[in-house]
């Protein structure tokens, strides 16, 4: 198996030859806590590194090694590291990278609990969080200083869609010796890569499209092979021993087997569904890269291969309208998390956003009124068919 091979065929084949394993065509499930030692010598040189092999669960395991070995190889980076959640897989890197006094610049808007990890974990430690709106990659160079050690962002971002120019920001911090680490879970690395335009290190929630079925929370992160092993031994051994499950590994790869697949067919429904709420009457606004008039539509054209599967909408008839139409549908799951086969909807204000206050959410744009729907893999038509009906029995289209 060689890196030249495709996308599909490299998340499928790489890192397993059955004739190792007597010819099983799937990877074996290492449900194992800890490794034997052949003699007490090779133990105590498998723990000062000096010779190849695995210890014990939490520092590394067969089964997570070929998940790493193929989310690193789909990202285009050197190593991996699996986590129990996206979240492990955060919070093991920013503790690893930061110490007190130091600065992390942050696009304004970000997942709910990334938000409170750095709001109210990483400042209690003496680290500041400065948020700068990322969009503008020149805000970037008038906020980096000294103190800046990482700078930090999704694209899109969760929940508002607000896309970063990757290959501009990373220019720019690599300037002021920074790091960049970018949470690429919304578009995959079938959407885009980052390490390619310059990221440092790229993390996931493999919760969502990577696991692609709801059925597991994992996460991952991907990046040089000395930075990874550092988050390895320090952030995720020692300080937040938030290690991936073997079975997780197994479903999480098993998922892998059809992301591109699954990725033509969400991409292709969600520009069906953003097109079809652009033109109803009781949609105020919907942001979509794949939508020509998304604010930042050049620059999804230029860094994502596909615009991705999350919209993000506004009913005319504000919160109140929203809540009323979520109430209505009949298929479509009102649930958080995203990227499963079911199509999923949530309000982030009350739900995943609700981790910031009122007043940071009218300033990181958050709207209270936000929709956020995870367009998953039934059939289009009856996706439009829960959103008509449930659009269509609001009180204002009835008086219409
Ligand atoms: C949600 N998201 O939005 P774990 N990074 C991003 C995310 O969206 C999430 C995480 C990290 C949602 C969960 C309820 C961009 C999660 C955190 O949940 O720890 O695997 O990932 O609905």
């Amino acid at each position: 198996m060689t890196q030249t091979q495709g996308f599909a065929t490299r998340a499928i084949h790489l890192g397993h030859d059955p004739m190792e394993h007597q010819g099983a065509l799937t990877p074996p499930l290492h449900l194992t806590s800890t490794f034997a030692f052949d003699t007490a010598e090779a133990g105590g040189e498998i723990f000062a590194g000096t010779r190849a092999g695995h210890v014990y669960s939490r520092i590394s395991n067969p089964t997570l090694d070929l998940l790493e070995q193929r989310v690193a190889s789909l990202e285009g980076a050197e190593a991996g590291l699996a986590l129990a959640s996206g979240m492990g897989a955060i919070t093991s890197v920013l503790w690893t990278l930061l110490a007190p006094g130091d600065e992390v610049i942050v696009d304004k808007t970000l997942y709910g609990c990334t938000f409170a990890f750095m709001h109210h974990g990483l400042r209690k430690f003496g680290i500041t969080i400065t948020h700068i709106d990322l969009t503008d990659p020149e805000n970037l160079a008038a906020a980096m200083n000294a103190r800046t050690r990482i700078v930090y962002f999704e694209t899109p971002a969760n929940p508002n869609m607000r896309l970063v120019d990757i290959a501009a920001v990373a220019a720019i911090a690599h300037q002021g010796g920074a790091q960049v680490v970018v949470d690429n879970t919304y578009a995959t690395p079938y959407l885009t890569r980052p390490i390619a335009l310059g990221a440092d290190l790229v993390v996931h929630s493999a919760t969502k499209y990577l696991g692609g079925h709801g059925d597991l929370v994992a996460g991952i992160v991907v990046g040089r092979a000395e930075a990874i092993q550092e988050i390895r031994l320090v952030g995720m051994k020692d300080m937040t021993g938030a290690v991936m499950a073997p079975f997780n590994a197994m479903l999480v790869m098993r998922g892998l087997k059809t992301l591109a697949l699954r990725m033509d067919r969400h991409c292709a429904s969600a520009q069906i569904v953003a097109e079809w709420l652009e033109g109803h009457p009781q949609v105020a606004s919907v942001q979509f890269p794949g939508l020509a008039s998304f604010s930042q539509h050049e620059l999804a054209k230029q860094q994502m291969a596909q615009p991705g599967a999350m919209i993000a909408f506004e009913l005319k008839g504000g919160l109140a309208a929203g809540q009323q139409m979520m109430n209505n549908l009949r298929m479509i799951a009102r649930a958080v998390s995203l990227g499963d086969a079911e199509t999923l909807i949530q309000h982030p204000a009350s739900m995943t956003h609700s981790t910031y206050t009122p007043e940071e959410r009218a300033a990181h744009g958050i709207g209270d009124g936000l929709i956020r729907l995870s367009v998953g893999l039934e059939d289009v038509a009856d996706i439009l068919d829960d959103l008509d009906d449930a659009l269509g029995a609001l009180p204002a289209a009835r008086s219409a």
